[in-house]
């Protein structure tokens, strides 16, 4: 999961110049290499954005660049050195891919635990649910975080609880933002800068692509401490990963998702555009219940003509979102998931979302991008 070291982490880089949106060392020499600015903005030695900081804020367009490799070891090595606080943000839509396989052997107990996008899911959806899921998840990489608290830094919901916690148990020292990409580590910060410190009109890059910050920012706090951003983890096992960079907006949900519940039975297919499918093999009759982005939109069809119509989907370049990936369902791998107790179940397609149903003998075929993860759990609840 961590990376080999090639940029060194936090303390040892702070006075090279970097740019304020994502922490890239500044350049002006390559202008396809990280961190680039034109000469003569960098002769000027201002604080300054980099070009692709500059263009995600004014076009939103996202260019690959050569990532900078973080040895997210060294960051964490850091802030246990120093005593920091880390806040460790997860993402209530994505719960199971935001939280990191092996984290635990890096933290101290100084954890506050952050679950963001709290709007993105419908405001019934459980708290405490989602409380008890964390807890113990995190119990088995044996953090014990001095709280959760669930948040939305679009909505500014519950920042005043945050900077409450992040007082109260900073101790004077500094305050480590971490956790995977996408889960709105920066824009938090700029929340909590926004709304609290107001010293500054610097704000850190945010985009609704993955890999936005590509170093450590950091940002101070008083004499002594500092706030530090720090880029996202990757999960090459979620869906994100694997679709062109265009298409990511139609799939991270950006507002609050509606359910959507649909009656099926034996033989019937469900098409997610050309990115996956869900088969009911067979099993009783139920009701499943469709946690996605609203931008995407099912097409439900009997799974005898489901190869057909997913290959139509495939060639249609105008549904949302599309993978030039995938022309056929063959290019897509299947999972068989069987119901043997009754109870409630969730079947997640890491990144694209999850379905809820109550289950008695179900048995589903579950379909998506090679390399993507999928999978069954028992669950408390089902709304
Ligand atoms: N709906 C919703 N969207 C949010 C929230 N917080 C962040 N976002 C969006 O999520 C996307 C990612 O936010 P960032 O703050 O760039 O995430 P990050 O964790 O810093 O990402 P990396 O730098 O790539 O690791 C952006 O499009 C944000 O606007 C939130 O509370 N609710
Ligand atoms: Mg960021």
């Amino acid at each position: 999961m961590f990376k080999k070291p090639k940029s060194s982490g936090v303390t040892a880089e702070i006075r090279v110049r970097r740019c304020y949106g994502c922490g890239a060392i500044l350049q002006d020499q390559d202008p396809e290499e990280v961190g680039y600015i034109p000469p003569e903005k960098f002769a000027t030695g201002e604080e300054a954005l980099c070009q692709r900081c500059y263009k995600l804020r004014h076009y939103s367009t996202m260019k690959k660049t050569s990532s900078i490799d973080i040895d997210y070891a060294t960051i964490l090595a850091d802030a246990k050195d120093n005593e920091a606080l880390v806040v460790y943000v997860l993402n209530a839509f994505c719960l199971t891919s935001s939280l990191i396989p092996s984290i635990g052997k890096y933290l101290s107990d100084n954890v506050l635990v952050v679950v963001n996008k709290r709007d993105i899911l419908p405001k019934n959806y459980s708290e405490d649910y989602i409380k008890a899921y964390v807890t113990k998840a995190l119990e088995k990489e044996k953090i014990k975080p001095l709280d959760i608290i669930l948040t939305s830094s679009a909505k500014e919901y519950n920042i005043d609880e945050i900077i409450k916690e992040i007082k109260a148990y900073r101790n004077d020292k500094s305050v480590y933002f971490i956790g995977a990409y996408q889960v709105g580590k920066s824009s938090l910060i700029n929340c909590l800068l926004r709304k609290y410190i107001n010293s500054t009109d610097k704000m850190i890059t945010t985009s609704p692509y993955p890999g936005t910050t590509l170093d450590v920012i950091s940002i101070p706090i008083d004499d002594n401490s500092y706030i530090y951003d720090t880029p996202g983890i990757y999960n090459e096992k979620s869906i994100i990963s694997f679709v062109e960079p265009e298409q990511v907006k139609y799939i991270i949900p950006r507002s609050e998702i509606k359910p959507e519940v649909y009656q099926t039975k034996d033989g019937q297919s469900f098409l997610f555009s050309n990115l996956a499918r869900i088969d009911m093999l067979s099993g009783e009759k139920c009701d499943i219940t469709v946690y996605k982005s609203n931008d995407i939109t099912i097409d439900r069809c009997k799974t005898l003509k489901a190869d057909a119509s997913f290959k139509e989907l495939a060639m249609n370049k105008d549904v949302v979102p599309h993978t030039d990936k995938v022309q056929d369902i063959a290019d897509l791998d299947h999972y068989d998931f069987k119901v043997e107790k009754e109870g409630f179940y969730r079947i997640r397609i890491v990144g694209l979302g999850f379905i809820e149903f109550k289950g008695i003998d179900q048995e589903f075929r579950i379909y998506a991008p090679k390399g993507v993860e999928i999978f069954m759990e028992e669950t408390s609840i089902v709304l």
